[in-house]
C-alpha cells in the first residue's frame, strides 16, 4: 500500500512556497532611473516613433502641469476634491497612450488626466470636481460622446462594469476593449476579484490596471495583503498577468500595446500591475503623508520619477530639450487659465438642482425637498 501512495514533498514544504512566489514576477523595464537604456530589445518592440515620443512627453507634462495647478486652486478654495497625480503620469499618460478612442476607460478618481487626453475638456474636470452636474458629462468640446465612465470614488467598483462592457464589445465583434485603473489598496476590493474573474471566463475585451503606488490613504503596500506581488491575483483568475516598472514610460506603453492586442484579439483579459509611488498626499481634503511615511522615502522616490526618465532619454535621442519644454508648459498653463475661467462662469448649481439630477425619477421625499429648495430659491 504505502509503496504506491508518492507524496511529492513540495506541495507540503510551505517554506519554499512561500519564498517561489515572488520569482515569478520578473518587472519588465526598458529604460532606467536616470532614462539610460536596458532593454533595447524592448525598445524596438514598442514600436514608438519620434512623434509618440514627443506626445507621450507631453502627455506625461500636461498632467503634471494639471497636479501643480489642481492643488493651488485647491488650496484657494476654487477647486473641488483633487486626486494628486505626481510621480504617477508614466503608469497613467503613457499606458493610455496604448489605446485609442474606441476602447472605453473605466477610471478611478486619480485618473482625470486619462479622461481628459480621451477629449474631456478640462474646464468639466474642474466642475466634476466641485460636484457639478455638467461635469458629469462625459462629452468632447463639440459634443461627441467619449467612451469613457465616470471615475469611480467606490474603490475598485470600476472593474466590474469594465468586465461588463469588455463583454459587451466581444459579443459585438468590436475592434475595441475596456481599459480599467484601480490601486494597491483597490485589489483588495470584492469588486477587483469579481471583475477580473468574469472577465477571464468569458475571455472579455479587457486590460486591467494595478497602479501599486505604495499607499492607499495612510495603509502601506505591505499591509494591504500578503501577496508578494498584486499581479499574483490575476493568476486565480486564470489570466496573464504581469509586473512592470510604472515609472517607465516605454515599458508601459510596451505592456499596454500588447496587453491590448492580446485582448482585442478574442484572448481574454491581461492583468498589469504597475510599480509607481504617491510623492503628494492622498488627496487634497488634508491628507498629512508624513503621518504614516518619512521624507527620506518620498524624497527617494522623487529622484526615480517618470519625467527625468522621459527627459533623459528624448534629450539623449536630440528630439527634446529644456526649451522645448518650457515652451510647452507656458502653452498648457495658458490653457489651463482659459478653462479655470470657463468653469468659473458656468452658472452655479442650486442644490434642488442637484437633487433633480440624483435620479431620472425622484422619490416622494426628494421632490419635497426641491419643493422646499425651490421656494427658497436655492
Ligand atoms: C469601497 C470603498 N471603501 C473605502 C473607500 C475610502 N477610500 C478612498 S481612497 C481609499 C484608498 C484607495 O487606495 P488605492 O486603491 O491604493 O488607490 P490610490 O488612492 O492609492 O490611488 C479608500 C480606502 C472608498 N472610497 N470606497
Ligand atoms: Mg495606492
Amino acid at each position: 500500500m504505502s509503496d504506491q501512495i508518492k507524496i511529492n514533498q513540495k506541495i507540503l514544504d510551505f517554506n519554499t512556497q512561500l519564498q517561489e512566489q515572488d520569482s515569478f514576477f520578473p518587472v519588465l523595464s526598458v529604460l532606467d532611473n536616470q532614462g539610460k537604456i536596458i532593454d533595447k530589445e524592448a525598445l524596438k518592440r514598442a514600436e514608438l516613433s519620434d512623434e509618440d515620443l514627443v506626445n507621450i512627453i507631453k502627455r506625461m507634462l500636461l498632467s503634471r502641469q494639471l497636479d501643480i495647478r489642481s492643488i493651488k486652486l485647491a488650496k484657494q478654495g476654487r477647486f473641488g476634491f483633487f486626486a494628486p497625480t505626481a510621480g504617477q503620469e508614466a503608469s497613467q499618460m503613457a499606458s493610455s497612450y496604448a489605446f485609442n478612442d474606441d476602447d472605453w476607460l473605466m477610471p478611478g478618481y486619480r485618473d482625470i488626466p486619462e479622461i481628459i487626453v480621451k477629449g474631456w475638456p478640462i474646464w468639466k474636470a474642474i466642475l466634476w470636481s466641485r460636484g457639478h452636474v455638467l461635469g458629469n458629462e462625459f462629452v468632447t468640446e463639440d459634443g461627441k460622446e467619449i467612451n469613457a465612465w465616470m471615475p469611480q470614488i467606490i474603490i475598485g467598483a470600476q472593474y466590474v462594469e469594465a468586465a461588463g462592457i469588455a463583454l459587451g464589445l466581444k459579443k459585438r465583434g468590436k475592434n475595441a476593449v475596456a481599459y480599467a485603473y484601480t490601486g494597491d489598496g483597490g485589489t483588495s476590493q470584492g469588486d477587483f476579484y469579481e471583475g477580473i474573474n468574469f472577465a477571464g471566463a468569458y475571455k472579455a475585451n479587457a486590460v486591467f490596471f494595478i497602479q501599486n503606488n505604495g499607499y492607499a490613504i495612510s495603509t502601506p503596500r505591505s499591509l494591504q495583503t500578503a501577496a508578494v506581488h498584486l499581479a499574483a491575483k490575476g493568476w486565480a483568475a486564470g489570466i496573464p498577468s504581469v509586473v512592470v516598472d510604472g515609472n517607465d514610460p516605454i515599458a508601459m506603453y510596451l505592456v499596454s500595446k500588447e496587453a491590448r492586442a492580446w485582448a482585442v484579439s478574442g484572448n481574454g483579459p491581461v492583468l498589469i500591475e504597475t510599480l509607481t509611488n504617491r510623492l503628494e498626499p492622498h488627496s487634497t481634503a488634508g491628507d498629512d503623508p508624513l503621518r504614516y511615511r518619512k521624507q527620506d522615502d518620498i524624497d527617494s522616490w522623487w529622484q526615480k520619477e517618470p519625467l527625468i526618465r522621459m527627459r533623459n532619454f528624448m534629450t539623449e535621442k536630440g528630439i527634446w530639450s529644456l526649451e522645448l519644454e518650457n515652451a510647452y508648459i507656458d502653452e498648457v498653463n495658458t490653457l489651463i487659465d482659459e478653462q479655470i475661467k470657463i468653469a468659473d462662469n458656468v452658472e452655479k448649481q442650486k442644490v434642488s438642482n442637484f437633487i433633480k439630477n440624483t435620479l431620472e425619477i425622484p422619490g416622494q421625499a426628494m421632490n419635497e425637498q426641491i419643493a422646499k429648495f425651490e421656494s427658497e430659491g436655492k
